[in-house]
């Protein structure tokens, strides 16, 4: 557990986490000479130059993903805070930018400029244009069908609640499908769906969308479902 994993620069450097000692050593491809080695807060895993894994990577900064962070912060939740450390490598020494605490050291992570991506987002589905065989286009829309023991549950989400909210009458052995439509139509406001005995965890509806989950009931009982996206729902 020395060397890790190896990013590079575009400048010829290579920049290896080191897993036992801590720390991030930047070497030169040409004649491995080490030129400089900082510490992370810890223990190191993967790392990441930005665009580092291509043909030309972006090459300013470094992020040390770590995992073993055991005394930094304080011990809540069932797992414990890990930290990440953020270098700015433009110059011939990596100088600290940002050290926080994050989650779990990510098996590998790509970041790469806001650039790149800003025109390409959608923040919103128009729904006038959802196709969505289940759709419901408004809250007047939202309803339960059943054919045979397939039931269609055609739900829709707006803040802060979801319609139908109280469903009677499945039986055990039904396969049911939650068809929920995000009736918003402004951004950031996806809604989530996830009800208790999925197998599927939850699904993300973004503004205009309709997503579809499976559930089957395998036993009697009142089932909770709730917007996971927490709105309220
Ligand atoms: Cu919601």
């Amino acid at each position: 557990l020395g060397p890790l994993h190896t990013e590079f620069d575009g400048n010829g450097n290579a920049y290896t986490s080191m897993f036992a000692s801590s720390e991030i050593v930047k070497w030169r491809i040409s004649d491995l000479a080490v030129l400089d080695r900082v510490p992370t807060y810890y223990s190191i895993g993967h790392l990441s130059v930005p665009g580092g894994p291509t043909a030309k990577p972006h090459g300013k900064y470094v992020i040390a993903y770590n995992k073993i962070t055991k005394d930094r912060y304080l011990p809540t939740g069932p797992e414990l805070t890990q930290s990440a450390q953020l270098y700015d490598i433009s110059g011939d020494k990596m100088k600290l930018l940002l050290d926080s605490p994050t989650t779990g050291e990510p098996h590998y992570a790509e970041a790469l400029p806001a650039s790149m991506i800003i025109d390409k987002q959608r923040k919103i589905y128009k729904l006038e244009e959802n196709k969505h065989a289940y759709v419901a286009m408004g809250e007047g829309q939202a309803k339960v069908t059943r054919s045979g023991n397939q039931v269609h549950i055609y739900m829709t989400a707006i803040r802060s609640h979801l319609n139908p909210d109280n469903i009677e009458g499945v039986k055990v052995g039904d396969d049911v499908y939650f068809h929920v439509t995000n009736l918003e139509q402004d951004w950031d406001v996806p809604h989530g769906f996830a009800i208790k005995g999925a197998n599927n965890a939850e699904i993300l509806i973004m503004p205009g969308e309709t997503q579809t989950i499976k559930w089957k009931a395998d036993r009697v009982g009142i089932y909770p479902f709730y917007c996971t996206d927490f709105c309220s729902a």
